[in-house]
């Protein structure tokens, strides 16, 4: 595996999933591959899960690690070319990756969505410039669209704890008070679609995910005939992804509350469990009870984090 973006890097899927499996087990058993290899962690936004779990992964490998925030403490990064850099950006992005490359084996970013413009952010513009200039294996840390560490660990989850061979997966949209970015709804398809599972998508009109993740699933308008029969309920809240209303995209259409996930929607579903990637805003995206019940695998799903962390890193370690 020469970089990890979406789904289709990861190949067979049980096969990933055997692998994760036999990690969990004796997560150090690859601890020989990283010797003298050194993990790079660029961060533009904040992270908890992945700043942790990915660090953990790496030490599993045997590899030593350095985190880099990059509006904490490095020059000020320009993105775009032909730019005359006469304001506060001091480094521009074609100098600064190269650096970056020659410290280390494997890169890993970080950079949402900006909301600025649709295709700057769909042609993933910030990450494939680190995947065309580092001449190293690039890793999404949660990139413009997608955050397939992240689907993984939740595919591991959902294998973990499914009850029937092909559960019915619902992804429901819920409200926010901020516009957030469709990585983790659009990796979620996309790693959904590829799994053995039934996949509906619930969300108000105005919140349809780009067709290439949405791909064959169903999409209910109406969430409680979406949640009836449910066996796991992925919650998150997505802005606008600008496919219905690209005038609109990247704001927020609805903060309606009735979407929130409380016990009353869970009792449409079929004892379904509740998913969330975290962090999650209590009470707006789901309610306490039902994040605090026995059925919530928000702590497991985090867990799952340093898996499928470790399976993809020593993927790309075993391509170098
Ligand atoms: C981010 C998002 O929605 O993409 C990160 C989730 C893993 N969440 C926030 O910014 C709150
Ligand atoms: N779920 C997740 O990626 O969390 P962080 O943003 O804290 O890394």
């Amino acid at each position: 595996m020469k970089s990890f973006t979406n789904v289709f890097d990861l190949g067979d899927l049980n096969q990933a999933l055997a692998e994760a499996f036999e990690i969990k087990k004796s997560r150090y058993q690859y601890e020989a591959l990283g010797h003298h290899k050194t993990c790079l962690l660029i961060f533009f936004n904040n992270s908890l899960r992945t700043r942790l779990s990915t660090q953990k992964a790496a030490r599993n490998l045997g590899m030593d690690v350095i985190v880099l925030d990059v509006n904490q403490g490095a020059w000020k990064l320009e993105t775009e070319r032909g730019v005359i850099m006469d304001g506060d950006k001091s480094e521009h992005l074609l100098e600064a990756i190269p650096v970056m490359a020659s410290y280390c084996d494997l890169i890993g970013v970080r950079s949402f969505a900006r909301f600025e413009s649709r295709d700057d952010d769909y042609n993933e513009k910030i990450l494939n410039q680190f995947i065309q200039y580092s001449g190293k294996p690039v890793f999404s840390m949660e990139a413009a669209t997608g955050h397939p560490l992240q689907a993984f660990a939740d595919l591991i989850t959902i294998e973990e704890h499914k009850r029937t061979e092909r559960p019915k997966v619902v992804l429901t949209w819920a409200p926010h008070p901020r516009a957030l970015p469709q990585a983790v709804p659009n990796s979620f398809a996309d790693f959904m679609n590829e799994a053995n599972v039934d996949l509906v998508i619930t969300h108000p009109e105005g919140y349809e995910l780009d067709p290439k993740f949405v791909r064959g699933a169903r999409v209910e308008y109406d969430q409680k005939r979406a949640f009836e029969g449910a066996d796991f309920i992925y919650a998150k809240n997505w802005a606008c992804p600008g496919v219905t209303r690209p005038e609109a995209y990247g704001q927020i259409l609805s903060k309606d509350m009735s979407w929130t996930v409380d016990s009353e929607h869970m009792s449409w579903t079929n004892n379904a469990f509740f998913m969330h990637c975290l962090p999650v805003r209590r009470n707006m995206i789901v309610s306490d009870d039902v994040i605090e019940a026995p059925t919530s695998l928000v702590i497991p799903e985090a867990a799952n984090r340093e898996i499928s962390a470790t399976v993809v890193l020593k993927r790309l370690l075993q391509s170098l």
